[in-house]
């Protein structure tokens, strides 16, 4: 499709922060970046959000429990901690299970929602005996493999030691891994803080804990996949359709015992590197396993990354075997691309979404002939807009602060002899992308507008300036975005629709932003808020 030319938002910028106090305005300057390719421009990112806007972030707890370790299936996830943190992020993400191998009767804990519910009494005097009696409780209702117990704001606050409690009831029950996370809410600036302390805590107590070495050929685990609306099923089905072995997704559909022998893999793929770039660096370092960046979001990318794959393990019968795979799905996906492109070429889609998905997507709405106007993340780092090279003296990423960090030496007993076998700098020099990868910013066009953490006054002026035909968010911004008229589509759970992940999520997509974009229903519509009287309907007369 025919490149659009952008309209210079600089007028946009300059009306955005006109409004604000000066101090805060040139705080959130920084964080809006006019895109020009061709400089090296710093978007200001993981930064405390300024109090009193109103931000899409989330907090600590969110990306330790919910994201990382929610979607295992056999392991009590306890929070220790008041309920409302526990009921409000009771299965409102929308990983999927399936029963696994032991069948509907195989452990999946996912469903339940284990608090030790604090009450006034404990946040005044302790609460480390309440959550000693729930640890003892979830065992003997469950008697799970594994219990995590998730710090609470309150928790870090009154000073209750969950790593302690933890370490005694490990001892006690015997035969149960317990082990703690101080991810306390304000641990950080947003979710990500909560993805650090997940892998780390994952990383000490689970994986490598089962040396049983895997029987397939070509063994990789999917990190950064989490199985939102079936796109872990689907990338699943793409592996086995390959001949590839998944010895652990981190962490869709997950279980413990994968975890446990996940260090045995030859290779790791990065699907969101946001959150789980942590662990890929981690088994790089103890266990010798390269890792190397994928993006199964969009057709081509789906087909990039297999052959990234057949080229990284040398083998020609892989290779064929992706290639005949590739033959007989593409086609089907251009296909309807090409169909739903008739109604969809040349329109403007706008994203912001938490730490990889507001670039990945970009791809789908590319295939649709569509042009992204304006992308953010709610709490990428400079790494996920600039991109990162690896050179071994140069890290990017600055990472979260009041983090213990996890001291890694190189196991030479456990090195994954194939794996380590296989040096960067060969892998490199064959042009595959190994330990870095594009950012963001490279993959817009000029004069797109990059804003990171976005605040509510700067969607609405946003959405006034471009008028979008489309604008990609959450629950929280769908629907006040839909009361100014554009569709909004959920990015995080899909808005109960997927997979789009792999080829058929691919097809999943065009038909869905297709169905958005022709109907008329939008275009009726007035804001509440712009109504002229208490009884006027807010429906536009034809
Ligand atoms: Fe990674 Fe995710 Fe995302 Fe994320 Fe999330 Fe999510 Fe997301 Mo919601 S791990 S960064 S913390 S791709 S939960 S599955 S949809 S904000 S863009
Ligand atoms: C989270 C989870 C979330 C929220 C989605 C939303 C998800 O950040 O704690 O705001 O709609 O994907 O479920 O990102």
């Amino acid at each position: 499709s025919e490149e659009m030319k952008l309209p210079d938002p600089s007028t946009l910028k300059d009306e955005i922060l006109a409004k604000y106090p000066p101090k805060i305005a040139r705080k959130r300057a920084k964080s809006m970046v006019i895109n020009d390719t061709k400089l090296d421009q710093e978007v200001q990112s993981n930064v405390r959000t300024i109090p009193g806007i109103i931000t899409q972030r989330g907090c600590t707890y969110a990306g330790c429990k919910g994201v990382v370790l929610g979607p295992t299936r056999d392991i009590i996830n306890l929070v220790h901690g008041p309920i409302g943190c526990s009921f409000y992020a009771w299965l409102t993400r929308r990983n999927q299970t399936d029963p696994g191998p032991e069948g509907p009767d195989g452990e999946n804990f996912i469903n339940y929602c284990f608090s030790t519910d604090m009450q006034d009494e404990n946040i005044v005097f302790g609460g480390e005996k309440k959550l000693k009696q729930a640890i003892q409780e979830a065992y003997d209702i469950f008697k799970p493999k594994a219990i995590g117990v998730f710090s609470t704001c309150p928790v870090g606050l009154i000073g209750d030691d969950v790593h302690a409690v933890s370490r005694e009831m490990k001892e006690k029950l015997g035969d149960c891994n317990v082990f703690g996370f101080s991810c306390e809410g304000y641990k950080g600036v947003s979710q990500s803080a909560g993805h650090h302390i997940a892998n780390n805590q994952l990383f000490r107590h689970v994986v490598g804990n089962d040396d049983t070495k895997p029987e397939g050929k070509f063994n990789i685990n999917l990190l950064g996949e989490y199985n939102i609306g079936g796109d872990g099923f689907e990338i699943d089905r793409i592996f086995k359709a390959c001949g590839i072995d998944v010895i652990c997704t981190f962490s869709g559909n997950s279980t413990m015992g994968a975890f446990e022998k996940s260090h045995t893999a030859d290779l790791n793929l990065v699907m969101c590197h946001r959150s789980i770039n942590y662990m890929a660096e981690m088994m790089e370092t103890k266990f010798g396993i390269p890792w190397m960046k994928v993006n199964f979001i969009g057709g081509d990318s789906t087909a990039k990354a297999l052959r990234k794959i057949g080229e990284y393990f040398e083998d020609e019968a892989l290779q064929a075997k992706i290639e005949e795979v590739i033959a007989e799905e593409l086609p089907k996906v251009e296909a309807r691309a090409a169909e739903a492109r008739k109604r969809t070429e040349g329109k403007m889609a706008m994203l912001f979404v938490g730490g990889s998905r507001a670039h990945h997507y970009q791809e789908l709405f590319k295939e649709l002939g569509m042009e992204t106007v304006s992308a953010g993340y709610e709490f990428g780092h400079r790494d996920d807009y600039e991109g990162r090279k690896v050179l071994p003296t140069i890290k990017v990423d600055a990472d979260s602060r009041n983090i213990e960090e996890l001291k890694i030496e190189a196991d030479p007993e456990r090195f994954n002899p194939r794996a380590s076998e296989i040096k960067l700098e060969t892998l490199q020099e064959k042009g595959l992308e190994v330990s870095d990868y594009k950012g963001m910013k490279s993959d817009m066009s000029d004069n797109s507008l990059i804003v990171d953490d976005i605040t509510h006054w700067e969607t609405e002026k946003l959405i006034e300036f471009y008028k979008p035909d489309i604008f990609c968010a959450g629950i929280k911004e769908k629907y006040v975005v839909q009361k100014s008229g554009i569709p909004l589509k959920q990015l995080h759970s899909y808005d109960y629709g997927g997979p789009y992940a792999g080829f058929e999520g691919a097809v999943n997509f065009y038909t869905d932003i297709e169905t958005m974009l022709s109907t008329t229903i939008w275009k009726k519509l007035k804001a509440p808020w712009l109504a002229t009287s208490a009884t006027d309907p807010c429906i536009c007369a034809e």
